[in-house]
C-alpha cells in the first residue's frame, strides 16, 4: 500500500506496510486506490457524453471521494460494490468502447501507481487537487442530501478527476487547478452553509453541558446534522436521550434542532480519544462520517454506521434511515444508573458553540467598538482537526497564552484541546468563541470579509491571525481556500502535509507566507509583537 493522504502518516513520509497508522489494511488501501483508478476513468468517460450525465452520476462521484477520507471506511466489500457501481456507470456512458479495437485506453481506469511514483513535485500538486477533493465531496455530500446541488461544483470533481489523470501536466498547469480547489470549495461550504441554515435555521449561541444523565441514551458522532435530526425524530418520546460526539457538537446551535428534547448534552472529546472514552459507554454509538477509528472488541457490538461510513461486521443503517437497532441497542444497554458529571480536557463541566456567521455579526457593532477603544486587541482563527500527536498540545498552551485582550475564534474538532476554559469576555463579548465544524470555516471567512469592510481595508491588514491544525482531507481544502483568498501568513502544524514536496511547500511560502508553527510563546511574538 502506498498512502499519506493524513498528518498520522507513517513517520511522517506514508503508510506502506500492512496497515496504515489509521487501522486501514494494505488491501482496503489498494481497493481505495483503484476506486479513485475507476473515478478517473469515469471522469475520461463523461468527456463528449456531457448530456448523458445524471444526478445519479455526480452523487456517484461524491461517494467515491467521500468513501476514501481518513477514518471513514474500512470495509472491502462496500469499496468493491461502489468501484463495480462506477464501472457500470462507465459503461453506460460508453458503451460502445467496450467492443471497440482502437485500444486508446478510455475504458480503463487510472493506475494510481503512476501518481505515487511521479516526480516529487507533480504528485505533490496532483495529491492537493486529489485529497483537496476529496474533502469537499464530503460537504457537497451533505448538502446535496438536503437537497443543494450546484452544477459548476459537481463538473468541477470532473475536470478535476481528469487532471489528477493526466501523465504529462507540468507545475504550471497544476497550480491553477490546485486554487481553483480552493475557490470550488470556497463556493461549496457556502452552499452548505445555506443548506443548514435554511434548513435547520441560524445557529444561535448555545451552552451543551458534558454531563450524561441517567437512563437510556445514544451517542452521535460525525457531521451528518440530517442523520441526527432522523435520529432526534425517531428517539422522540422513547425514553432515550442522545448525545453529540465530535464535530456534531456544534448541532445544539440549531433551532431546528435543539428544539428537541431528546438532545440533551455533548459526550466525550475529539476522534482520537474514542477508543478510550467508548471502552465501557453503556451506550451505542452512531457514525455518520469521519472519524471512526477501528472499534476495540470492548465495544465494537454498540458501535453502528450510516452513510459512506463503513466498518466489517459492524452494523450498517441503509438509506431508508430506520435507527430502531439503534435505539433498540440504547434500551438493552440501559445507560449509566445516576447522573455522570464528565469534564472536558481542562477540566470545564460545559462548552459554547453557536457562533457562526450570523450570530458574530449581530454582534458587529459591539465588535467594531472594542477593537475601535482598544478593548480587543487582536483575533486569533486557532482551528482545525485534533489529532493523536503529542506536539497538538501547542494549540491549548496557545490558546492559554493569548493575551486577555484578544479573542479567539474556532472551529472543528481541534477545539476540544481548549474549548471547556473559561477565558473570560470583553466587553459582554465571549473571549472564546465557537463558529462550528469544519466546513463552517465559511463564517470564519464572512466574518473576516465583514470586519475588514468595516474597517475599509483588506483581511490581510485586520488585526487577525489564522493557527491552524491538520489531519485528513477536509483541512486540505479549507487551507487552499483560504490560499485562493490570498490570505497571508497562516500558521500550519502539528507538522506539515507528507504529499507537499519541498518544491511546492518553498513556492506556498513565498507566496503566501505559510510557515509551520514553531512555539505559542514565539508565535505569538510574531503575530503580535
Ligand atoms: Fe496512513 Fe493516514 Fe493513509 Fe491511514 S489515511 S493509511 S494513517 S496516511
Ligand atoms: Fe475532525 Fe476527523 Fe478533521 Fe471536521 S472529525 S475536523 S479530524
Amino acid at each position: 500500500m502506498f498512502c499519506f493522504q493524513c498528518e498520522q502518516t507513517a513517520g511522517c513520509k506514508a503508510c506502506t506496510g500492512a496497515s496504515g497508522v489509521c487501522g486501514k489494511k494494505a488491501d482496503t488501501a489498494e481497493l481505495q486506490d483503484r476506486l479513485t483508478g475507476a473515478l478517473i476513468g469515469l471522469a475520461r468517460a463523461t468527456e463528449g457524453n456531457e448530456e448523458l450525465l445524471t444526478a445519479e452520476t455526480h452523487k456517484l462521484i461524491l461517494e467515491g471521494l467521500f468513501t476514501t477520507i481518513t477514518n471513514v471506511n474500512f470495509n472491502n466489500e462496500t469499496v468493491t460494490a461502489l468501484i463495480r457501481r462506477i464501472e457500470d456507470e462507465k459503461k453506460r456512458l460508453v458503451p460502445n468502447c467496450f467492443f471497440c479495437l482502437a485500444s486508446c485506453g478510455r475504458t480503463e481506469n487510472y493506475d494510481m501507481q503512476k501518481l505515487w511514483t511521479a516526480d516529487e513535485d507533480i504528485r505533490s500538486l496532483k495529491s492537493l487537487i486529489l485529497f483537496g477533493i476529496r474533502g469537499i465531496a464530503a460537504y457537497a455530500y451533505h448538502a446535496a442530501v438536503l437537497g443543494y446541488t450546484d452544477e459548476e461544483i459537481s463538473n468541477f470533481f470532473i475536470k478535476a478527476l481528469f487532471t489528477v489523470g493526466m501523465d504529462d501536466l507540468g507545475m504550471d498547469e497544476l497550480l491553477p487547478v490546485v486554487l481553483e480547489v480552493g475557490e470550488i470549495n470556497l463556493k461549496c461550504m457556502a452552499m452548505l452553509d445555506k443548506a443548514n441554515t435554511e434548513t435547520y435555521g441560524d445557529p444561535v449561541p448555545t451552552e451543551v453541558s458534558l454531563t450524561v444523565k441517567k437512563g437510556p441514551f445514544i451517542v452521535i458522532s460525525g457531521h451528518d446534522l440530517y442523520d441526527l435530526k432522523q435520529l432526534l425524530e425517531q428517539t422522540e418520546g422513547k425514553g432515550i436521550d442522545v448525545y453529540t460526539h465530535g464535530e456534531m457538537l456544534p448541532a445544539h446551535a440549531y433551532p431546528e434542532l435543539k428544539k428537541h428534547a431528546p438532545l440533551k448534552g455533548n459526550f466525550g472529546t475529539a476522534w482520537q480519544n474514542q477508543q478510550k472514552e467508548f471502552a465501557d459507554i453503556p451506550a451505542p454509538i452512531l457514525f455518520t462520517t469521519n472519524c471512526l477509528m477501528p472499534p476495540k472488541a470492548s465495544y465494537a457490538d454498540r458501535v453502528f454506521t450510516t452513510e459512506v461510513v463503513s466498518y466489517p461486521e459492524i452494523v450498517h443503517i441503509g438509506e431508508n434511515k430506520d435507527f430502531t437497532p439503534v435505539i433498540e441497542k440504547a434500551l438493552a444497554l440501559g445507560g449509566y444508573p445516576t447522573d455522570m458529571r464528565f469534564t472536558g480536557i481542562n477540566g470545564g463541566e460545559k462548552v459554547m458553540t453557536g457562533f457562526a456567521h450570523h450570530a458574530v455579526l449581530s454582534a458587529a457593532d459591539n465588535i467594531i467598538g472594542a477593537v475601535k477603544s482598544g478593548a480587543i486587541r487582536h483575533f486569533f482563527l486557532v482551528g482545525g482537526c485534533d489529532g493523536a500527536k503529542t506536539g497538538r498540545n501547542y494549540y491549548t498552551e496557545f490558546v492559554k497564552k493569548a493575551p486577555a485582550d484578544s479573542i479567539i475564534l474556532t472551529l472543528a474538532c481541534g477545539k476540544y484541546r481548549f474549548n471547556d476554559l473559561d477565558l473570560g469576555t470583553i466587553g459582554g463579548l465571549p473571549r472564546l468563541m465557537d463558529m462550528g465544524q469544519c466546513n463552517d470555516a465559511y463564517s470564519a471567512i464572512k466574518v473576516a470579509a465583514a470586519l475588514a469592510e468595516a474597517f475599509g481595508c483588506g483581511v490581510n491588514d485586520l488585526p487577525l491571525s489564522m493557527v491552524l491544525s491538520w489531519y485528513e482531507q477536509k483541512a486540505v481544502c479549507i487551507l487552499l481556500t483560504l490560499l485562493h483568498l490570498g490570505i497571508r501568513n497562516i500558521l500550519l502544524g502539528p507538522s506539515l502535509p507528507a504529499f507537499v514536496s519541498p518544491g511546492v511547500f518553498a513556492f506556498l511560502a513565498e507566496k503566501f507566507g505559510i510557515a509551520p508553527i514553531s512555539t505559542p510563546e514565539e508565535d505569538l511574538k510574531k503575530m503580535i509583537g
